[in-house]
């Protein structure tokens, strides 16, 4: 089964009302290749979530960069997965390594975000990624593999469900992983949906890679064969996107 090319961008925690627009105006602009060959969603903070729905192009979709466990109510500060649905808000990115570690989101509490935002009716962005010190342990799959369990352990149907292997020293870093170590990775983490979920599951789950993708090493990434797009950060920021979006073709 073809899985569709899937290009991300976290803004993260960054913008202003301004630059917001820029960025949109920067990307309505682009010549890209069409939907029915990459699949492109942009992820705003959640104040910039409304105006960057309503401005940006059809073809382009968004996400949030979070939200609770289970449905809103007494949790001051947190946004529910009712409510990105209420706003036309399809996807959401879970699991950050950046969340994971500074908030200290556990392997299960992901997993449990994965679920209940999927019963919402929201699409998920499921984030997995080994630190440095994991790495040079050798310990890199057992790490993705624990954090994948987590989710398959309460989530059937994957139709919704994108994975994203982001190696937790390549992110903002400058140090991206080689195009080898990526397909290693993404080649276990779909040996591991073949052996734990179902061969249907394993073939069509899109597996994206993420860290310090650019414009220039976007293009050698994609062509392994298991890397299905990217989850880009700090470059979704700028210009260059549009040629990461391009490494589709
Ligand atoms: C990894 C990535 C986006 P960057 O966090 O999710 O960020 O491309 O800046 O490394």
């Amino acid at each position: 089964m073809g899985r569709k090319f899937f290009v991300g961008g976290n803004w993260k925690c960054n913008g202003t009302t301004e630059e917001v627009k820029k960025i949109v105006s920067t990307l309505n602009a682009a010549q890209v290749p069409s939907s029915d060959v990459v699949e492109v969603v942009v992820s705003p903070p959640f104040v910039f979530l409304p105006v960057v729905k309503s401005e940006l192009r059809a073809d382009f979709h968004v996400a949030a960069q979070n939200c609770w466990v289970k449905k809103g109510g007494a949790f001051t500060g947190e946004v529910s997965a009712e409510m990105l649905a209420n706003l036309g808000v399809p996807w959401v990115i879970l699991g950050h390594s950046e969340r994971r570690a500074l908030l200290n989101e556990s392997n299960e509490f992901v997993g449990d975000k994965v679920a209940y935002a999927l019963s919402q009716g929201l699409k998920v962005i499921a984030c997995v990624g080994e630190t440095l010190e994991q790495r040079e342990a050798g310990s890199t799959m057992d790490v993705v593999a624990a954090q994948t369990k987590a989710i398959a352990e309460r989530v059937s149907n994957w139709a919704n469900v994108v994975l994203a292997y982001e190696p937790v020293w390549a992110i903002g870093t400058g140090k991206v992983a080689t195009p080898a170590q990526a397909q290693e990775v993404h080649d276990g983490l779909r040996k591991w949906l073949q052996a734990n979920t179902s061969t249907e599951v394993a073939a069509s789950t899109r597996i994206i890679y993420g860290g310090s993708v650019n414009g220039a090493n976007c293009k050698e990434l994609a062509g392994q064969p298991d890397v299905d797009g990217f989850l880009v950060g700090g470059a979704s920021l700028k210009p260059e996107f549009i040629d990461i979006i391009k490494a589709a073709e």
